[in-house]
């Protein structure tokens, strides 16, 4: 079989984008919520590659463990592990902003990608060998008005990577995080929890990046030699130069 790799937040976005563009290399572990659009993902890759899903919020931290722990003899050495599952609720002054959304972004962004890492890892530091991604943000380099609690998750990643690349080191696993800017998928849907006026205006008058752009980040760390690793990559559209500045034409 191929070298497998375990992608989280699968069913959308740069999960999926990234999914697709693995599919002609690697053996998929595709993993989200929505079982449904796990199977049809299945149903489109598996003419180009072995693929198996586990539906599960990596913010059930017993979910997470149990399923993980469930896979198959064939799909339990995972090379590559991709820890993209992540959201934005909410853009709000701190004093404004709601609790459940501050909940939400720490247990989904900081704490489940630390429970996956944890179901993962030890498999890795036994065969010595492996590749963890983290799917960051320019939010977890740059904090902007309003962003707070979205920062403070994505800041976490920066320093969970670090971290991990550290205690990482003598296993011989690589460990990267990619810091894309503004790339238009649902994010901006869900930030705004519906509103498609208003996230239709984060992407307005400018080419922002795709999913599929941060795919080709991913494929391309992930198949640098043996011997070299990307540790952190941060991915902008041309348009924008920075958290908040970005050029409108
Ligand atoms: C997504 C990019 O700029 O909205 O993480 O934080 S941004």
């Amino acid at each position: 079989m191929k070298k497998i790799a375990l992608i989280t937040g699968a069913t959308a976005g740069i999960g999926e984008a990234t999914a697709r563009r693995l599919s002609t290399d690697y053996a998929l572990i595709i993993c989200g919520r929505r079982q449904e659009r796990l199977g049809q993902l299945k149903t489109q890759l598996s003419e180009h590659t072995d693929v198996h899903t586990l539906s599960f919020d990596v913010r059930d931290r017993a979910a997470v463990f149990t399923e993980i722990d469930s896979l198959p003899e064939k799909w339990r050495n995972i090379d590559v592990l991709i820890n993209n599952a992540g959201n934005a609720h909410g853009l709000a002054p701190v004093h404004e902003g709601s609790v459940d959304d501050w909940d939400a972004m720490i247990d989904i962004n900081a704490k489940g990608l630390l429970y996956v890492s944890k179901a993962v890892l030890p498999g890795m530091v036994d065969r010595k060998s492996g590749f963890v991604v983290n799917i960051s943000s320019i939010a977890g380099k740059e904090v902007y008005p309003n962003g707070n609690v979205y920062c403070a998750s994505k800041y976490a990643v920066d320093a969970i990577t670090q971290g991990m690349r550290l205690d990482m080191n003598p296993h011989g696993i690589r460990v990267c995080s990619i810091n894309p800017g503004l790339v238009e998928t649902e994010f901006s849907l869900v930030r705004f929890k519906g509103d498609e006026e208003r996230a239709k205006k984060v992407y307005a008058d400018i080419t922002a990046l795709t999913g599929d752009d941060v795919a080709d980040a991913v494929a391309y760390v992930i198949s640098r030699p043996a011997h070299v690793m990307v540790g952190d990559l941060t991915l902008f559209p041309t348009d924008q130069a920075s958290a908040t500045v970005v050029n409108r034409h």
